[in-house]
């Protein structure tokens, strides 16, 4: 990783984030003290969140029409222009206000990959059954790669552009968030966390699949073992 980040991108992937979107490129457009691009991937939303964020003069609208999460952020990454990308998602669930200090760690510890840790917010925000189905993944994702992270669905990520070129993401959807650090592992890219917090969907229904994520998860947990 360089010492020295030159132009950060942010990539936000959204579908029908109308009530949120806002809030979150605004937040970040005031916050971030980085020179930064913010980039939407909108799946064609219906409920005008790309004329709202037409009507920012500070985000550049990329539609992505194929379905998923991880398809979309594939999409806004190819696009990217900075030596750092920020992933985050449009549903103003992030406390986006530390992006500045995620920045701060990645040059500090020389890492490939900051991820903000959800883990120590003090209202426990995170509902109960995201929080444990969290802990199962990320203990097994520890345990089978020997990593210690303490939150590995977390979506906020700061990643080195020059190494997330390097590594092939496949999924889809919301595997890919997992697949990412199976694969940095695979090549010993330094990945570490900040403590972070979490807040609430406010506007609008959840886009993932609970189960099905869950699944896909462990499936490209254990593809990660067998593919060496
Ligand atoms: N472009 C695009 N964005 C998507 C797609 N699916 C989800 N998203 C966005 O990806 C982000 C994560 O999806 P969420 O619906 O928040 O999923 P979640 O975090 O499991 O659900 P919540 O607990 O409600 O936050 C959000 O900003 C969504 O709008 C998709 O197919 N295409
Ligand atoms: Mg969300």
């Amino acid at each position: 990783m360089t010492a020295k980040v030159e132009l950060v991108s942010i990539v936000i992937p959204t579908l029908n984030e109308a009530g949120n979107i806002l809030e979150a490129v605004t937040t970040i457009h005031e916050s971030l003290t980085y020179p930064n691009e913010i980039i939407i991937v909108d799946g064609n939303s219906t409920d005008g969140t790309q004329e709202i964020v037409k009507s920012t003069n500070f985000c550049k609208l990329i539609i992505e029409p194929r379905r998923g999460y991880g398809r979309a952020l594939k999409t806004g990454m190819e696009n990217a222009k900075g030596d750092v990308i920020i992933m985050v998602d449009g549903d103003g669930t992030y406390e986006v206000k530390h992006i500045n200090r995620m920045l701060d760690k990645m040059i500090q510890e020389n890492a490939d990959l900051v991820l903000a840790s959800r883990m120590y917010d003090p209202n426990k925000a995170m509902g109960f059954f995201n929080f444990v189905g969290n802990k199962i993944i990320t203990f097994c994702f520890d345990f089978l790669y020997s990593q210690y992270l303490s939150d590995t669905q977390s979506g906020f990520r700061a990643i080195s552009h020059e190494a997330i070129n390097n590594v092939n993401l496949v999924e889809g959807d919301m595997a890919f968030a997992t697949e990412m650090l199976i694969k940095f592992k695979k090549r010993n890219y330094k990945m570490v966390e900040i403590k972070s917090t979490y807040k609430i969907r406010k506007y609008g229904k959840p886009k993932l699949q609970k189960f099905k994520s869950t699944i896909e998860i462990f499936t490209t947990m254990v593809k990660g073992l067998i593919n060496k």
